[in-house]
């Protein structure tokens, strides 16, 4: 895991332009985000032993993440991306787990996607939501999907395709969308800058496709 400095249109990134790096640590998902708002982005690395840490910028003058939080996935995370969906202005952390033991387990320990809410009393991240329906959560993404000013969470699985859960005064509700088959990867953008976030998918073997959101057409 490395992090790269951003020298511009003439340098680029180079190996001299690494900033951070954590060695020897295999990594399954990142995602950067200033969840708690202080001003600095922390991040968020998977790692395959079922630990995702959250790392904070230390108070050095080097770019230096230490690590802050831990959480124990229950199984290895595949896909994670953060959202403040409660609205409080702290981002949750929303990721997909797989469970190499199929759903033969407990409900609660299934192949899933789970979100993550960090609470400031306890000074530590709790599950706060999770569901089942899915067994292999490849790819999430946030965005107000209905416009309505709270995030929706879509959820792409492999052969399975996708499904958006509609963000209902904190009942996440599954609605079932026609995404193809191998859906392996997904991602918001106002692409027609109309307003509303558009849909791109990317398969697995398949035709990449974006998707027009017809609620401003
Ligand atoms: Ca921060
Ligand atoms: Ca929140
Ligand atoms: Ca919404
Ligand atoms: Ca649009």
């Amino acid at each position: 895991m490395v992090i790269y400095l951003n020298e511009g249109e003439t340098q680029g990134f180079s190996s001299k332009t690494v900033v951070w790096s954590q060695p020897n640590q295999p990594c399954t998902a990142l995602a950067w985000s200033d969840f708690d708002q202080d001003g600095y982005l922390d991040l968020a690395l998977a790692y395959p032993n079922e630990d995702i840490g959250i790392f904070q910028l230390g108070t050095s003058s080097n770019i230096d993440y230490e690590l802050a939080y831990e959480i124990d996935s229950d199984h290895p995370v595949v896909s994670l991306t953060w959202g403040d969906w409660s609205g409080d202005g702290v981002s949750e952390l929303a990721v997909g787990r797989v469970n190499p033991d199929g759903n033969n387990d407990n409900t609660a320990k299934r192949s899933t996607v789970a979100v993550y809410h960090y609470s400031a009393v306890n000074q530590e991240f709790a599950t706060t939501w999770h569901d089942s329906t899915l067994s292999h959560p490849t790819s999430l993404a946030w965005a107000d999907w209905d416009l309505d000013n709270d995030f929706e969470l879509i959820v792409s699985s492999g052969q399975e395709g996708g499904i958006v859960y509609e963000n209902a005064n904190g009942s996440p509700a599954p609605v079932s969308i026609p995404l193809p088959p191998n859906t392996s990867s997904v991602t918001w953008g106002d692409y027609d800058q109309d307003g509303d976030p558009d849909l791109a998918v990317g398969v697995d073997g398949g035709a990449n496709e974006v998707y027009n959101n017809n609620l401003n057409p």
